[in-house]
C-alpha cells in the first residue's frame, strides 16, 4: 500500500488554517479576500502535488490527474461557517491533495486517476453546497441570485472576484466513477466509543424555514399586558411549541435547532412589533423530515389564527436531501480501516450535511470519519489529534487505491 506524508499533510493543513485564523479557528467564508486566497495557495499547491488545477467559475478550486480515467474524485470544501473550526472541510481538501500526490509518487499506484476539489460555499453564506451542485450541473438562477447575510448575490460575488467568463468545470460521467469525501465527524460518538475511523453509511437532509411574527410595536411602560401584541413573546412561545411538537414527530436520530432569531426594534423599552427565528431540522429519513414539514406549517397556522400576532413562514432554500453511501465504497473503507487497526473502526451515519449529499445522486459516494476532540464543531475550539488526522489520510490513501484496483 502506499503510505502517505503524515508531516507534509499536518504541515499543509496548519498553512492553510492561517487563511483567516481566528483564535483556534477560523473565518474563511465564501468568496471572501481569505477564501479567495486560500484558493489561489490551493492551486499552486495542487499543481506542486502533479495534478493541473485551477479555480473554475463557481470558485471550485479543481485539480485534474494527469492520467487517463477512470478516476475518483476527492475533496470537501475550504469555506467554513462564520465561526468555524480549522479542520471542517479543509482537511478533507488537504486529505484529496495528500493522496493524489502520494499516489503519483508510488511507482505502484502513479498509473492511478485521481482528481481533487475544493469546493466553494459548502456551509451556505450565500447557498450551500453551491460549487459541488455548480460541479454535477445543478447550478439554477436561484443559487446565482441568492445572497450573504450582507445582501450580495453569487452573481455579484462573482462579478467582485473576477470569476465572471471563467467556465464552471464539470463532473465527467465517463472519467469520474466515484466520489469520496474525509471529514472530521464533528460529534461524540467515535471518541465515545474508543474508535478512530468512522465509515458513513448515510448522510442526514437538512431543511428548515423562517418563520416570522408581526405585532404592534408600543411602549413597555403603558401598554397593558392584555392588550399588547409583543412580536417576541409570541417567538418565544413558539419555541417552546416547536421543542414539544417536534419531539412527537421525530425519529431516533432527528435534531432541530432555532439558532438564528431576531426582534425589531430590539430596545428594551419598547414591545417589539417585529420578530423572526429560523428553525433548522435534519433527519436520515424523508418521511421524518416531511412530517418536521407538516409539523411547522401546522403551528405557524395555528399561532397565525389564534395568537395576537400575524405568523408566517418562509421555507429555506439551503436545504439537502438525505442519502445513502455506496455499499461497495462502505466496504472498500471499512476493510482498509480494518487493515490499519483491527476493531478500532465502526459504520455510522453523518448528523453533518456534506458535499456528499449532492453526489450521491450521481455517481458511487462514499465519506470516512476521523474523531473530533469532545465533538466539538462549528466552533474555534474545534481540534483532532495529529495521530487521527494521519491514521485517516492513510485509511482513505488505502480505501481509494483498493477501489480503483477493484475497477
Ligand atoms: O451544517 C452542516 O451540517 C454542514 O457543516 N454545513
Ligand atoms: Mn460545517
Ligand atoms: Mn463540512
Amino acid at each position: 500500500m502506499t503510505d502517505i506524508d503524515g508531516a507534509r499533510l499536518l504541515e499543509s493543513l496548519r498553512t492553510l488554517r492561517t487563511f483567516g485564523a481566528r483564535d483556534a479557528g477560523v473565518v474563511r467564508p465564501t468568496y471572501s479576500d481569505v477564501d479567495m486566497a486560500a484558493r489561489r495557495w490551493l492551486v499552486e499547491t495542487m499543481i506542486a502535488a502533479g495534478l493541473d488545477a485551477q479555480i473554475d467559475g463557481i470558485g471550485n478550486v479543481i485539480g485534474r490527474s494527469p492520467n487517463p480515467g477512470p478516476a475518483v474524485v476527492l475533496g470537501s470544501h475550504s469555506d467554513t461557517q462564520p465561526e468555524g473550526g480549522w479542520l471542517d472541510g479543509a482537511m478533507g481538501v488537504m486529505y484529496a491533495i495528500e493522496v493524489a500526490r502520494a499516489l503519483l509518487a508510488d511507482p505502484d499506484t502513479a498509473h492511478l486517476a485521481v482528481d481533487v476539489a475544493a469546493w466553494a460555499d459548502e456551509e451556505g453564506t450565500y447557498a450551500s453546497a453551491l460549487g459541488s451542485h455548480s460541479f454535477v450541473g445543478e447550478i439554477t438562477e436561484a443559487h446565482l441570485a441568492a445572497a450573504n447575510a450582507e445582501g450580495e448575490t453569487v452573481a455579484e460575488a462573482l462579478e467582485r472576484v473576477g470569476l465572471v467568463g471563467v467556465d464552471p468545470i464539470r463532473l465527467e460521467p465517463d472519467r469520474h466513477v466515484a466520489y469520496l469525501e474525509a471529514h472530521i465527524e464533528q460529534g461524540p460518538h467515535l471518541e465515545a466509543s474508543g474508535n478512530r475511523i468512522g465509515v458513513v453509511t448515510g448522510i442526514v437532509g437538512i431543511a428548515g424555514a423562517t418563520v416570522r411574527f408581526r405585532g404592534e410595536q408600543n411602549h413597555a411602560g403603558t401598554t397593558p399586558m392584555p392588550i399588547r401584541k409583543d412580536a417576541a413573546a409570541a417567538l418565544f412561545e413558539f419555541g417552546v411549541h416547536v421543542r414539544a411538537r417536534f419531539a412527537q414527530v421525530a425519529g431516533p436520530v432527528s435534531v432541530w435547532t432555532i439558532g438564528n432569531l431576531g426582534v425589531h426594534p430590539g430596545a428594551e423599552s419598547i414591545v417589539p412589533g417585529e420578530a423572526w427565528c429560523q428553525v433548522q431540522y435534519r433527519d436520515a429519513s424523508a418521511d421524518v423530515m416531511e412530517r418536521f414539514a407538516d409539523t411547522l406549517a401546522a403551528l405557524v397556522a395555528e399561532f397565525d389564527t389564534t395568537g395576537p400576532c400575524a405568523v408566517s413562514m418562509e421555507r429555506g432554500d439551503k436545504g439537502m436531501a438525505p442519502v445513502t453511501m455506496d455499499a461497495t465504497i462502505v466496504r472498500a473503507i471499512g476493510a482498509a480501516a480494518e487493515r490499519r487497526i483491527p476493531d478500532a473502526w465502526v459504520e455510522m451515519p453523518s448528523g453533518a450535511g456534506h458535499d456528499a449529499n449532492t453526489f450521491a445522486p450521481h455517481i458511487p459516494s462514499g465519506m470516512l470519519f476521523i474523531p473530533s476532540i469532545g465533538g466539538v464543531s462549528h466552533d474555534f475550539a474545534e481540534d483532532s489529534h495529529d495521530d487521527d488526522i494521519v491514521l485517516g489520510c492513510q485509511v482513505f490513501a488505502d480505501a481509494v487505491v483498493s477501489h480503483l484496483d477493484s475497477l
